[in-house]
């Protein structure tokens, strides 16, 4: 942009210089984010950033350094899961941004808003190719890899920039955004006046999107002429905050309900409509499933085959704001197109003061279903053995957080993730922060304190040993920002099961085992946190209580069976198999 009131370095003078007032790049970006009501930025430290950092919190944003940049990333990321506002976080150029950018991806993968920005290093150099300090054309690498990427090179741009930045995030279907902003920038100067003139406050950055009527009387007529009726709630719905409405709209059809693994609690996992502990019969029998805000991937198998109950005539109804996302697996027989709090609206007053009940034979046969696999399940959770296996532990968690019904639990591994999302039951939305879509390792330190910032809440984080080593350095991090999270270590000494051996009998550990009898408990006393040792289920519950009550930082190294566990917990399945294996 050509701007005279912008310089690189001498201000332009119409006014004497110490008579003028000036700001600088730093200080607009700061300003800006201020304006936005952005409280708090995750980021790493570093060339070209780190004085920002300093100033940042001089003007009380605060700015949580983490140890390395895909867990400051991944903080960002579930901070815009949870408020609605785009989480920012703060790298270096080159091997910083690309830290990050795992995280930017998987936030705009899973829909969540946040707001990578980076320092980069200067265009001129860059696209020459000369071989700047940490040189790298940051802005193309990340295109692809977000909802979209700019770059500002004048500070009088930095208001617009971090506007576009914050309606991109969080506007339509929510996801991540890159944000470049080279060294040059930030000592940039213009006069003060005409800096905080450019800056822009967003108004209405998520702005409604209100359904056709015409769709949402389709969608309730489908809905109204099923036998066999079941509502998936995806963690789109839990994003909404439309809690009311949904419970509303839930109850009010009868309809059983599916959550996907985010959107537990949404409605209370005790809920008599809960169709969770009937995943399987539910999805093979029901005629009619209206998605809100879950779509048909690999999770839902895609709405076909087996799982499904395939050859069938099931119709789909699906409400999202994202268009292009009817059709992409299975027809979609009532497409809804607009935010969930408008459609749901728009859903429940449409149902008018009388709606049929759901068909008796069809929410008893869920009924019975569910109490059948509640009952097979609760002796197994009663047991106390040491070591211990995932359902002795998960039966002493599951009480906490039956206890503790607002803490926020965090959950990643293979076992440790699917049998705890099945065991523990969940009471309130937006509580159970997992590994997603991609079914990705690392989130765990990352999302524990993005959450502990965001809600003041405790956290209550439930790790498979191979899960937690991605982001395990960030137990420094809690200790030092002295954070109520308790992360208990379901350690079987290695990825799935800590037994298997060498196949080819040398001296080598097997490529998913690892050292026996670890202590993390003591990676926690290293920095002043709390650590245990718990071989027990009734030590385990014993500490995590004491951890949850203190709100010290808390580590529990649950001492598991080496050969409690499957290959790949309940998605074995999609291991390819070789052909040859059995010769
Ligand atoms: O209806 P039926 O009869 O079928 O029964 C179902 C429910 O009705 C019933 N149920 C209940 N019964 C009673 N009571 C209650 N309350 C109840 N609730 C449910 O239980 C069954 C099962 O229900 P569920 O779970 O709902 O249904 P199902 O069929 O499992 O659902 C299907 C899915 C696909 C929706 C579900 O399985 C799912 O959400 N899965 C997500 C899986 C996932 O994402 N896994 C993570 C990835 S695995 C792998 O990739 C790993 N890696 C590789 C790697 C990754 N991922 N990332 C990166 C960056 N690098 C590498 C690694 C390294 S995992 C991993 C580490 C693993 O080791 P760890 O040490 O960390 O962990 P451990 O395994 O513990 O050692
Ligand atoms: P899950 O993994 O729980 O099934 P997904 O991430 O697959 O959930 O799906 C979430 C869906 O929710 C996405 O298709 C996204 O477009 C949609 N979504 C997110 N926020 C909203 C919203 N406010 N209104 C409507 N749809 C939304
Ligand atoms: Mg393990």
């Amino acid at each position: 942009m050509a701007d005279a009131a912008v310089q690189e370095k001498k201000p332009a003078t119409t006014a004497p210089e110490a008579e003028r007032e000036l700001t600088d790049g730093f200080h607009l970006i700061i300003d800006a984010l201020k304006l936005n009501g952005i409280k708090t930025i995750y980021g790493v430290p570093g060339i070209p950033i780190t004085d920002f950092g300093r100033m940042a919190q001089a003007a009380g944003i605060r700015v949580i350094s983490f140890r390395h940049e895909q867990n400051a990333g991944n903080a960002a990321a579930i901070a815009g899961y949870l408020t609605q506002k785009p989480g920012i976080c703060l790298t270096v150029s080159a091997p910083g941004f690309l830290n990050g950018l795992v995280a930017l991806a998987n936030a705009t993968t899973n829909c969540f808003p946040m707001i990578l920005i980076s320092g980069s290093s200067e265009r001129e150099v860059v696209d020459l190719q000369q071989g700047d300090y940490e040189e790298m054309d940051q802005l193309a690498i990340a295109k692809p890899l977000c909802k979209a990427a700019f770059r500002v090179l004048h500070a009088a741009d930095i208001g617009i920039g971090l506007a576009r930045a914050i309606r991109a995030a969080v506007s339509g279907r929510p996801g991540g955004v890159y944000l470049d902003l080279p060294a040059k920038l930030f000592g940039q100067v213009m006069d003060a006046e005409a800096g905080q003139k450019s800056l822009v406050k967003v108004i209405d950055a998520a702005p409604a999107q209100i359904p056709a009527p015409a769709a949402v009387k389709r969608a309730l007529d489908v809905l109204k002429s099923a036998k066999r009726p079941l509502i998936i709630l995806g963690k789109g719905a839990a994003y909404a905050q439309a809690d009311d409405q949904i419970r509303a709209f839930v109850e009010k059809s009868g309809v059983p309900f599916l959550p996907m693994s985010m959107a537990k609690g949404l409605l209370p996992d005790t809920h008599p409509q809960c169709a969770g502990a009937a995943r399987s019969t539910v999805l093979k029998d029901a005629d009619v499933v209206m998605m809100i805000g879950a779509r048909l991937n690999w999770l839902l198998s895609h709405g076909k085959g087996k799982n499904w109950g395939e050859p069938h005539s099931k119709k789909f109804i699906q409400v999202d704001i994202e268009p292009k996302e009817m059709d992409s697996n299975v027809e979609i027989v009532a497409p809804v197109v607009g935010d969930i709090g408008s459609c749901v609206s728009a859903l429940l007053e449409g149902m008018g003061a009388k709606w049929p009940v759901a068909p008796a034979d069809w929410t008893g046969a869920v009924s019975k279903k569910r109490e059948e696999n509640v009952a097979k399940m609760a002796p197994r959770l009663m047991n106390n053995a040491s070591p211990m296996d995932y359902h002795g532990a998960l039966g002493a968690l599951r009480t906490i957080v039956m206890e503790r019904p607002d803490a926020i639990l965090v959950n990643e591994g293979a076992n440790a993730l699917d049998l705890t999302r099945g065991v523990i039951d969940m009471y309130q939305p937006r509580k159970r922060l997992d590994v997603g879509t991609w079914g990705v390792m690392g989130i765990g330190m990352g999302y524990a304190i993005g959450a502990a910032i965001e809600t003041g809440k405790p956290v209550l984080a439930i790790e498979g040993d191979s899960a937690f080593g991605f982001s395990g350095m960030e137990v420094e991090t809690i200790c030092r920002y002295k954070l109520p999270v308790c992360v208990v270590i379901f350690n079987n000494d290695g990825i799935y099961r800590g037994t298997d051996v060498n196949r080819g009998g040398g001296s080598d550990p097997a490529p998913t085992v690892f050292v026996k009898g670890s202590r993390y408990d003591k990676m926690m006393e290293a920095f002043g946190g709390v650590g245990v040792n718990a071989t027990s289920p009734d030590e385990l519950k014993r500490a995590v209580n004491e951890a949850m009550d203190s709100g010290k930082p808390t580590l529990i190294n649950a001492v598991l069976d080496p050969a409690a566990g499957s290959e790949s917990g309940r998605i074995g399945n999609l291991n390819p198999q070789s052909a040859l294996k059995k010769k």
